[in-house]
This record gives structure tokens, C-alpha cells and sequence, in this order.
């Protein structure tokens, strides 16, 4: 195993010898790594090189992080069926590691067998993450909404994000603007859409809560029976609508395709299958404001999720990791296209 990413562990409280380590995980943002250890029986842990660009305030996260995993484990009524990822101190009392060039790392206990899909397999996997989304908002229900830090000032406001789009388009910093300007119509002509939300926010008829803010489907992992047992990456939990949580999965896991793939279709059924489990998970916290406006969410965050890949196109790539050079446009392009398929399904046609 490399020495010097297993001199970074051992500065960690773990029980045992690191013995591998294996790079995993579709995340954007951090690099992370799933480290096997000697012993059989332990389940290991993840080790995390942590995007100080994206999260500045790392403190911020750590701590909301701690609030969050300390708050659902003294829940006796989620504990015992579902698992918590607790991040892993380090010996000197903190929860990161910071090196001399300023890489930072943190640990997790990592929860076996921890399966996760980038793309839904059927109906009841969809269930079962809107499910546990649902359980985690109300096990999450009663921390004041205060307590946890705004550690990326707003991170879904539709208003912030098009505004920063049309900074990108403004300064064309690459020169790729003449590529986009069929999306950046697109953008155009729907935002009226999206500040519904918002606009229903500021009446205060949609409680801000704290929310996970990141519910994608691969942030659930599932059992070897496809029972949903863990809600991971906890690092945007912050204020925020029931409306983005299920917006945000339904985003993920009613899509038969991935998140790069341009051709992406809404499916109506996994979207109910979603819904369902999502109003059981909730039925203890929801308003009914909340249900009625839920499905507003889900083309919400695929526009809010183009808006933002097509501004990081348009600034160079600087945000999300890209393995291919048309990586981000391609993001947009599949987003807006599952935008365009919620609106048609009619899910929205109360509103629009
Ligand atoms: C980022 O790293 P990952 O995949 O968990 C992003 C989310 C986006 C997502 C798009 C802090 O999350 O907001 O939904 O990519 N996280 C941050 O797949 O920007
Ligand atoms: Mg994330």
C-alpha cells in the first residue's frame, strides 16, 4: 500500500492495519477512496481528499457533518434500521488532516456492503431512496433550522445561479459562448418557471428546513436485498425545501440514462414510485403545501443542475470534474433535456 497516504490514515483513530486501498465513487467533487484492511471482519473505512475550492469553510462542513450523524444516531427510531457513516476523529482531536501544501483529508467508517447505483435498476430501488431521503428530513425534522451552517451561501437559489450563469456568459472567459447559445436561450426562456419557487418561499407558505441538499441516487447505498440503509455525503446539509431533496432524486433516479448522457427521459412511473416512498418517509413532517408543490422540485434541480454546468462550461471547467472536453455541455445538454421530458409528462401542469 502507498506510504504516505498510509502515513495520512494512521494520523486517524483507526482500529487495525490499513492493508489496500482502492480509488471509487462518481462524486464531482472530492477524490475518494475505499480502504481495505487487514482484518477480514472490519467493514474498513473511506478516506477522502477534500475540494478545498468548492467548500472553503471545511470546518463548516465537518461540523455540520458531526451535528447531523450525532443527531440521527440518538434517534431511536431510525437508528436501529439504518446506518450512519460517522466521520473518524484524528489523534490529535479533529475530524481533518491538513499537509504542509495544504491537502486536506478526512476519514469515514465505511458501511458494508455499501452498494450504490448511478442509474436506477427498477421501481422499488426508487422507492426505497425516496423513502430513506423522506426518513432522513424527518429524523432531521427537529434540529433548529439554525443549527447548521450555510456552508455554500446559496447553493439552490435558482436567482443566485442565474445570475452567475450570466456573469459566465458576460465575461465568455474561454471563448466557447458561440457553442452554447441554443442552451443559453433555453435558460432564458424557462427561468420565469423556475422562480415559482422561490416566490413561494418568500411568502413563507414552504418551511425552510434542514435538508441533505445533495440527494442524488448514488448518495443512498443498499443492502445485498436493495433495501436502502444509508444516506451518505453529508457536506451540503444545510437550510433548505423538502422541494430540493425530492427534486434532486427524482432528478437522478426517474432518468433511465446517467447524468452525462444528452438523450435522458423522465419516467413517470419510477417518478411515482419515488413520490410514494418519499410522502411515507415524510408523513410525520410534511406540510400540505409542501406535498402540493412537490412536483415543482424535480425540473427545478435539473435546472438548476444545467444552469450550473453550462456556466462551469463557459468558465473553463473550474468546478466539476471532467474526464472528457465536452464533459459539462454535455451535463447541460442531458439536464435540459430532462427538463423539458418532466414538463411534458405533466407533472407541472398545475403551475405551468
Ligand atoms: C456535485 O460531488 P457530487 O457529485 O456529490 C455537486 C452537486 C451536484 C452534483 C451533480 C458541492 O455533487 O450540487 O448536484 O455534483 N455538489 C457540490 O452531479 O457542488
Ligand atoms: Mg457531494
Amino acid at each position: 500500500m502507498n506510504q504516505p497516504i498510509k502515513d495520512i490514515i494512521d494520523l486517524f483513530e483507526i482500529e487495525g492495519q490499513p492493508e489496500s486501498i482502492e480509488h471509487i465513487g462518481m462524486g464531482h467533487i472530492h477524490q475518494t477512496f475505499s480502504v481495505g484492511m487487514e482484518r477480514e471482519q472490519h467493514s474498513g473505512y473511506i478516506l477522502q481528499r477534500f475540494n478545498r475550492y468548492v467548500f472553503p469553510d471545511y470546518e463548516g462542513v465537518m461540523q455540520n457533518t458531526i451535528m447531523v450523524t450525532t443527531h440521527l444516531a440518538s434517534i431511536s427510531a431510525y437508528t436501529p434500521e439504518y446506518r450512519i457513516a460517522h466521520p473518524v476523529a484524528t489523534r490529535s482531536g479533529s475530524y481533518y488532516i491538513t499537509e504542509q501544501n495544504g491537502t486536506t483529508w478526512r476519514l469515514f467508517h465505511r458501511i458494508k456492503p455499501g452498494i450504490s447505483f448511478d442509474t436506477v435498476p427498477d421501481e422499488s430501488v426508487a422507492y426505497e431512496a425516496g423513502n430513506l431521503y423522506g426518513r432522513f428530513l424527518t429524523g432531521l425534522s427537529d434540529l433548529p433550522v439554525n443549527a447548521v451552517k450555510e456552508v455554500i451561501p446559496g447553493f439552490h437559489s435558482v436567482n443566485l445561479r442565474y445570475e452567475q450563469l450570466m456573469d459566465a456568459v458576460r465575461a465568455n472567459a474561454v471563448g466557447r459562448l458561440s457553442e452554447v447559445t441554443t442552451e443559453v436561450d433555453i435558460a432564458e426562456r424557462y427561468i420565469d418557471r423556475m422562480r415559482i419557487i422561490p416566490r413561494e418561499q418568500l411568502t413563507g407558505k414552504i418551511p425552510v428546513r434542514v435538508t441533505h441538499n445533495d440527494t442524488k441516487l448514488n448518495n443512498i447505498l443498499f443492502d445485498e436485498h436493495n433495501r436502502a440503509v444509508a444516506v451518505v455525503d453529508l457536506d451540503t446539509v444545510m437550510p433548505g425545501l423538502s422541494l430540493f431533496d425530492f427534486g434532486d432524486l427524482v432528478r437522478t433516479a426517474a432518468n433511465a440514462g446517467t447524468e452525462d448522457e444528452i438523450n435522458a427521459s423522465f419516467s413517470l412511473p419510477l417518478y411515482e414510485a419515488i413520490k410514494t416512498g418519499y410522502l411515507e418517509g415524510t408523513k410525520t413532517c410534511l406540510t400540505p403545501e409542501e406535498t402540493t408543490l412537490l412536483p415543482l422540485g424535480p425540473p427545478y434541480m435539473a435546472y438548476i443542475m444545467a444552469i450550473r454546468f453550462l456556466a462551469d462550461y463557459l468558465n473553463g471547467d473550474l468546478y466539476y470534474a471532467i474526464h472528457t472536453p465536452y464533459q459539462n455541455l454535455h451535463r447541460c445538454r442531458a439536464q435540459f433535456n430532462l427538463m423539458l421530458s418532466m414538463l411534458q409528462s405533466g407533472i407541472t401542469r398545475a403551475y405551468f
